[in-house]
């Protein structure tokens, strides 16, 4: 990479005083490389000094929120269109940057802020998990020990509806408006699915609470889109080839995207401008996403890891692995979509083997792997139980649930060990110390695990065979013979 290929983007002097007007919760990668760019370039474009950003992480990782205060807040964004070509943007939208953990000393502080007049949007990155709802019912889950802390503790949340909620009680009680709360994590309908967390949680504290945050609070819905993996030491020694010594720096590729529900009864900025696309319905794009690019995610995640294949680029590097997102695409995922009106689906699918075969991000399976129980219900499940109940078969799908029905087990088919971060791990540890042996009695196991699988997929017996036959073909002939399989029989079937 020469000078020639660096582009620089940052301007340090366009900093206004203090001017914090939206608060987020999950200071993680995401985060710093998508919201706060867009709130960079507003407040570049336009000067103004009411959107800065507090963000805060209410969990984990101190030490960030400790290393961007050391510098400023300030921190880098390197967008990569490929290993050849980088963009490398300062970002100083964040005003200021808090840990409100358990252990943390800025719950308050950051519960101060969330009351204050002047913030009138709370956004949020917490994964999937961080909402404390069943994947597959969206109830909330009371049993959670930090839900059953919220409920005893109220005043002193943990969780994030905790903390949006104990915000409002605040700020009704001083007769302050509601803040819109933007939610950005890759749920569907996360807007809804926010309030549902938010308001059920504040049943238990106050019936009429709960009535005037139904009634007052908006919850616009958003479909996020940008590839940011997690920050690896290589990611950092790269920067710094390139002059950016920065433990807050974050990777990611060029492409960027959010669409979001226009329901911000106190205002927001006219991010229009700054590439935000304003919808009244946000539904379609987020069904498309989230079954078309994350669905795939999984499927490479899953069957990639069982393979040994370390990244997506290395993934998508073989025709195996693209004949089996083709046929996804196009047999299960595609079918199940009401299209946003003007969008090439043909399109979007070549763009997505494009962007997944950037080399320069090293996405790493293992990161997509994560938090399959709260993933695969959106990506995978939603869309083949429609097809399911269309009278469809839903081979790719049945063999991407026997790929991380297997990967639960904490090795791959090399028999090397991985990490299975979940917050179901334990669940699958004892169902694979049960039936480990008796591949009919743990697939019947899995689909039984009601959090996750819908009823209908449960009672479906061409399903269960379709991924008891790729459990067997992944253990005895592995993965690429398992793929092939599967697009030979669809071809037998189309004959
Ligand atoms: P990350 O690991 O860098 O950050 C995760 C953030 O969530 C951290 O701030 C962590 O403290 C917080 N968190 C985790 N569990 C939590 C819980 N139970 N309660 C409260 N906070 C919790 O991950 P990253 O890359 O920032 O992704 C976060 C989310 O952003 C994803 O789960 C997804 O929903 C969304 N997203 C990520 C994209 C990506 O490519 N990284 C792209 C599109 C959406
Ligand atoms: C990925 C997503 O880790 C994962 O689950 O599928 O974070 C993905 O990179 C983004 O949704 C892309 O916008």
């Amino acid at each position: 990479m020469t000078a020639a290929d660096i582009n620089i983007e940052c301007e340090p002097s366009r900093r206004p005083p203090s001017g914090i007007g939206i608060v987020h919760l999950g200071l993680g990668a995401f985060h710093r490389a998508h919201q706060a760019v867009y709130l960079q370039r507003h407040l570049d474009r336009t000067g103004a000094d009411d959107w800065g950003i507090c963000s805060a992480n209410i969990r984990a990782n101190r030490t960030l929120v400790d290393q961007l205060r050391d510098g400023d807040c300030r921190y880098h964004v390197a967008e990569f269109s490929d290993s050849e070509h980088v963009t490398l943007r300062e970002v100083t939208a964040l005003r200021e940057a808090l840990y409100a953990g358990p252990d943390g000393p800025d719950r308050e502080a950051l519960l101060a802020r969330m009351s204050d007049p002047a913030v009138h949007i709370v956004t949020l990155t917490v994964t999937e998990k961080g909402y404390f709802l069943s994947p597959a019912s969206g109830e909330l889950l009371t049993d959670a020990p930090a839900i059953a802390h919220d409920i005893a503790h109220p005043e002193s949340p943990d969780t994030a509806p905790g903390m949006l909620l104990e915000a409002l009680a605040r700020r009704r009680s001083a007769g302050v408006p509601p803040f819109t709360v933007l939610c950005c994590d890759n749920m569907p309908h996360n807007g809804r699915r926010t309030r549902r967390a938010v308001v059920s949680l504040a049943r238990h504290r106050d019936g009429e609470l709960a009535e005037w945050i139904d009634a007052s609070v908006a919850f616009p819905s958003s479909m996020v889109d940008r590839i940011v993996p997690a920050m690896t030491d290589a990611d950092r020694t790269r920067l710094a080839g390139l002059g950016i010594d920065d433990p807050a720096a974050v990777v990611c590729e060029t492409f960027s995207q959010w669409v979001v529900e226009d329901d911000f009864p106190l205002g927001r900025p006219d991010w229009e401008a700054d590439g935000v696309e304003m919808v009244a319905d946000v539904a379609p794009f987020e069904t498309m996403k989230l079954r078309l690019l994350n669905g795939a995610h999984s499927l490479l995640a899953y069957l990639g890891a069982l393979a040994g294949i370390e990244t997506v680029d290395a993934a998508v590097a073989r025709p195996a692995f693209r004949g089996l997102l083709r046929h996804y695409w196009q047999q299960e995922a595609i079918p199940t979509l009401s299209l946003p009106a003007e969008s090439d689906v043909a399109a979007y699918t070549d763009s997505l083997l494009a962007r997944f075969a950037n080399d320069s991000l090293r996405h790493r399976l293992q990161q997509i792997a994560m938090d399959g129980s709260q993933k695969l219900p959106q990506r995978w499940l939603a869309g083949g139980v429609e097809r399911m109940t269309a009278g469809d078969e839903i081979s790719a799908t049945a063999l991407g649930v026997a790929g991380w029905i297997r990967y639960t087990a904490g090795t791959d088919l090399n028999g090397q060990p991985h990490p299975v971060d979940d917050p179901m791990a334990e669940t699958f540890a004892t169902l694979h110390r049960r039936h480990g042996d008796d591949p009919a009695a743990l697939t019947d196991a899995f689909l039984a695990l009601d959090a996750v699988f819908p009823v209908a997929m449960r009672d479906d017996r061409l399903f269960s065979r379709q991924i008891l036959a790729a459990l067997a073909r992944l253990e005895n002939d592995g993965v690429e013979s398992a793929i092939a399989a599967l697009t030979l029989n669809a071809s037998d079937r189309d004959a």
